[in-house]
């Protein structure tokens, strides 16, 4: 079944900045080594990131020496910081943070002692990461829905939600058959086809320029994300763009899976989702570097979607057309304040 459909766009700011070796000197080893996995990439994918960062936030909880409540504070915040500062696109990382830290600080201020504090920050660390979790499970039960039997569908990167959505719908006995895009430079669709391979779901791997070439035999095109905007454009690995406008092109419905973490607060007032530029080296090796200085490589790491190229977004709280992304930020978040539009690590989530 194919579709209508209108373009318009949604311009992205690009970040080569790693402000978080700044704040690295107050962590703790372990929390260290967590921040340095995520930022090479050995952790990955937004839901994990997310999910990794509180952990870090815990592990920096129950390990602290910390002797008053302030020296504990300042602690977490530093960690807060370091950890944001991992990846700076995936909205998950900052809003997961936000949801201990909310907490942690109105258990300060409410004048909880200083093990109280340390005990905050431990339960509402496992309070979000069981909430992620179930919100993964929730989307594959909604998403499954979605999905017809016999279905051809194109994914890009690999997304546990994607996954999880597609195992629930193999699992309810429909028939799928998955185009997987490499993506380049890290190859994340191979990650992508094993846990379908694993799953008896039938997976064909293509490189990412052959998506527009597979577009004509899909159904849909399913894929995750690191953003949701308050105008429902959605930031997903480099080349969702594309993939979508095969789509669109093609006239397939485009479905996004997120969890609601993902929506990004302060879009609504007006701020722009920053795109991570990781460096020259993964896209080609130093030797080609070396032996070719004219030639620059960028390597910008996600893209933006606007939402006239996506159908529905999947989230816990139900399927929303892209356009109803502003009333889940509102349910989560309220109307920002306007000056600056920053949220602090105290906001709710
Ligand atoms: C991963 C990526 C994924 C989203 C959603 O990029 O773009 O599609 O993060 O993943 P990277 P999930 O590999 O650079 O982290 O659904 O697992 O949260």
């Amino acid at each position: 079944m194919k579709k209508h459909w209108k373009p318009t766009s949604l311009i992205s700011s690009l970040s080569t900045s790693r402000p978080w070796r700044s704040y690295t000197e107050m962590l703790r080893p372990e929390v260290q080594s967590l921040a340095d996995d995520i930022s090479s990439m050995k952790t990955r994918g937004a839901g994990r990131i997310a999910r990794a960062s509180v952990r870090g936030l815990m592990i920096t909880a129950s390990k602290s020496v910390a002797t008053s409540r302030g020296e504990f504070i300042a602690e977490m915040e530093a960690a807060s910081k370091a950890l944001i500062a991992t990846r700076p696109t995936a909205v998950s990382l900052p809003n997961g943070v936000r949801f201990v830290m909310h907490r942690l600080s109105k258990a300060a201020s409410s004048g909880t002692p200083l093990q109280g504090l340390r005990e905050s920050v431990i339960k509402s660390g496992e309070e979000f990461i069981q909430r992620s979790l179930e919100a993964v499970k929730k989307i594959a039960d909604y998403g499954a829905r979605r999905i017809e039997d016999g279905d051809v569908i194109v994914t890009h990167c690999h997304s546990s939600a994607v996954v999880a959505v597609l195992k629930e719908a193999a699992r309810q006995g429909k028939s799928v058959k998955v185009y997987s895009t490499e993506t380049r430079p890290w190859y994340q669709g191979r990650i992508t086809a094993s846990r379908l391979e694993e799953a008896g779901i039938p997976v064909t791997l293509i490189v990412d320029s052959a998506a527009r070439y597979f577009m004509k035999k899909a159904d849909k095109v399913l894929i995750g994300a690191d953003a949701v905007a308050a105008n429902g454009a959605v930031v997903n690995k480099i080349g969702t763009s594309q993939v979508a406008l095969a789509a669109h092109e093609a006239r397939v419905y485009v479905f996004v899976a997120a969890e609601t973490y993902k929506f990004h607060p302060e879009s609504m007032v007006g701020k722009l989702v920053e795109i991570e530029e990781r460096p020259a080296a993964e896209v080609v090796d130093k030797s080609f570097l070396d032996s070719h200085p004219g030639v620059k490589v960028r390597n910008p790491s996600f893209d933006v979607t606007p939402s006239e190229y996506i159908d529905l977004i999947i989230t816990e709280r139900g399927i929303i057309p892209p356009q109803a992304a502003i009333l889940v930020l509102r349910e989560e978040f309220g109307w920002l304040p306007s000056e600056g539009g920053a949220l602090s690590l105290g906001e709710e989530f």
